[in-house]
């Protein structure tokens, strides 16, 4: 019950600042000394409660209780900012004790590695750009005059089967190797034309040694005067640097409808170097023949320079094509295709 009269409400006001003080005392939090200060300073607040008795009181005391009001409402602000601050020493304080161990040992960041066929396929572009080739890269979707007809591949090609290419939507395919890419270059400008172009082909094969993507690497070379030996001496250039350099190549007669004449490639194995005998036995990387097979090749059939509008009688090239994650293979040893499309990085870890 507060006090009547002048007098009374001027102790009442005096004990406040007291009482507020011994209050925020014990208080830790900022948010416990604004609730505090609002109890007394704020608008239903013990001070304002305490001047409601103001109007009650002759005209001549009110200078004295107003008096008294402000000397409560500025000694309880004092006790607020000086609590406030004592609260900052205190966490200052705490901070500046902390102590740092410098001896640990740093938190070592987990830092990615390439994937084994992007590594194999820059390698491989390194090569070939070593010897004036561009890298050229098209569209996974592709027509079918780009990734057939163009290629001496007529409709009837076992290899146009639908079981064999996957064919999408508005009469396109998946393309089912980069040559299309080498068709587009060709189209897009006259010889001659040195280039390799890497990138996924597409194929419906699904098994323990085959998926139905793959990435794959063309090579195409077109000038004038160009000779099966310009064609082996390049493989053999390639082999060297991505083999070994004392390895040698072997062409086996072929058939692919882009070429004329055609072959498979041979690399001289890396690992029993040639000889097909490894630790005293059959070598178990080329089964003891001395021989890995990397890819085809040939000369460009004329009646693909014919398609692009290259005269065949005034220039001619040679192809080449290679599987990538069979380079991968053969490079790091790896015994598994599908090792590569699993994103397991106990094995991509083994990278770098
Ligand atoms: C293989 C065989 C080969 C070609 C690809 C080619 C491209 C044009 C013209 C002529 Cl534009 N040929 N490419 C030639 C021979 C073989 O690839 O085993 N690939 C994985």
């Amino acid at each position: 019950m507060p006090s009547e009269g002048a007098p009374g409400i001027i102790a009442d006001l005096d004990r406040l600042a007291a009482e507020f003080a011994a209050e925020i005392a014990s208080v830790a939090s900022e948010q416990d000394i604004r609730a505090a200060q609002a109890r007394y300073l704020g608008k239903k607040g013990r001070v304002s409660e305490l001047m409601k008795a103001l109007g009650r009181l002759p005209a001549q005391e009110r200078p004295a209780v107003g008096e008294a009001a402000n000397r409560a409402k500025a000694q309880i602000e004092t006790a607020v900012a000086a609590r406030l601050a004592a609260l900052s020493e205190v966490a200052l304080a705490a901070d500046l004790a902390r102590t740092v161990d410098v001896t640990l040992p740093g938190r070592g960041m987990r830092v990615g590695t390439l994937h084994p066929l992007t590594l194999v396929r820059r390698e491989i572009e390194q090569i070939f750009l070593g010897l004036g080739y561009e890298v050229r890269t098209g569209p996974w979707i592709e027509t079918e005059w780009n990734n057939f007809d163009a290629l001496n591949t007529p409709p009837d090609h076992p290899a146009r089967d639908m079981q064999d290419t996957f064919f999408v939507e508005g009469g396109r395919i998946l393309r089912s190797h980069t040559s299309p890419v080498q068709i587009r270059t060709m189209l897009g400008g006259p010889p001659p034309v040195r280039i390799v172009a890497p990138g996924n082909v597409f194929r419906r094969d699904d098994d323990a040694t085959h998926t139905p993507m793959f990435p794959q690497m063309e090579c195409l070379l077109v000038d004038r005067d160009v000779s099966f030996a310009d064609l082996k001496g390049t493989l053999l250039h390639f082999v060297q640097r991505f083999f070994g350099p004392k390895l040698g190549v072997r062409l086996r007669p072929s058939y692919f409808p882009f070429t004329e004449p055609s072959a498979e490639v041979d690399a001289a194995c890396y690992l029993c170097e040639g000889t097909g005998q490894s630790n005293g036995r059959g070598c178990r990387l080329c089964k003891g023949s001395g021989w890995i097979e990397i890819g085809g090749s040939g000369m460009v059939h004329p009646n693909v320079f014919s398609a692009v509008g290259y005269d065949p009688t005034a220039v001619s090239g040679f192809a080449f094509g290679m599987g990538l994650s069979r380079m991968a293979m053969l490079k790091y040893g790896v015994d598994d295709l599908r090792s590569f499309y699993e994103n397991d990085v106990r094995f991509l870890a083994q990278f770098r």
